[in-house]
């Protein structure tokens, strides 16, 4: 049995005020070769957390990818599956993620039904999510795969309430994203809004491309940022963004 401990860490943090910074590795778009260079970036940055997923999991890389990052740092592994066949005991834990932004019963909560006992099985650490997939200005993977209408960008009521319900349902992370590659990151306002209204962790990613913005969605209120295709695109990003997100001031007192 593993250490359930990311979840505690992420309170802890949240309530300090540290923010963390995740970087998304797609295992599809990686090898063994490219995994060591953005593990070497990675450790040298001090990412928080990686997060492994894709809306589409093509390959099958996903167990060889998640044992390749445990055998070669210390950085924490969660998977953010985009299906419930994207499960790999090897990681640390799992976003048990449940579409709350969206009105298609299979993703709030069929497919989570059929994979229970399996998931149950696996020792992850699971931790509930309420994800909420905001319009990034593009018809992105996972709202096409999702079936689900995104949440207007500019609709920052709609987010709260969306995120409150999800927390009041019990959910213990609140994830909000615009969208892998998306045209438009979500708004500081929206972020805001949100992280005023609830007390579990906030999960932001979904096109951030530059530390500036992952600064000011941490100052937004943001907890944790996930930036994934800006690094596929640009390694040297891993740096620039966790000493941004990183250099947020922490809470006193
Ligand atoms: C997507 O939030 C993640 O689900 C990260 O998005 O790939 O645009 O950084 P990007």
């Amino acid at each position: 049995m593993k250490l359930k401990e990311i979840y505690p860490s992420l309170c802890e943090r949240k309530q300090k005020g540290r923010k963390s910074f995740a970087v998304l590795i797609d295992p599809d778009k990686v090898n063994d070769e490219r995994m060591e260079q953005l593990i070497r970036l990675a450790v040298a940055a001090k990412v928080d957390y990686f997060l492994v997923g894709g809306s589409l999991v093509i390959s099958n890389y996903l167990d060889e990818c998640v044992q390749f990052i445990k055998r070669n740092c210390s950085i924490p592994v969660i998977l953010f599956p985009g299906s419930s066949t994207q499960v790999s005991k090897y990681a640390d834990a799992l976003l048990y993620l449940s579409l709350i932004s969206g009105r298609n019963p299979e993703l709030l909560i069929g497919q989570h039904v059929v994979s229970a006992p399996a998931i149950k099985q696996s020792g992850l650490e699971i931790m509930s999510t309420g994800y909420m997939v905001i319009d990034g200005g593009a018809p992105t993977t996972v709202s096409y795969i999702s079936n689900a209408a995104p949440l207007p960008a500019d609709k920052n009521e709609i987010a709260m309430c969306t995120a409150m319900a999800g927390e009041m349902l019990g959910m213990k992370l609140i994830y909000m994203d615009a969208g892998s590659g998306a045209k438009r990151a979500i708004t500081e306002s929206m972020i805001q809004l949100v992280a005023h209204a609830i007390e579990v962790p906030l999960i932001i990613g979904g096109g951030i491309t530059d530390p500036e913005k992952a600064y000011l969605n941490c100052k937004a209120g943001a907890d944790v940022i996930v930036v994934g295709n800006a690094i596929e695109k640009d390694e040297s990003l891993i740096m620039e963004m966790a000493s941004a997100v990183h250099s947020v001031p922490v809470k006193v007192g």
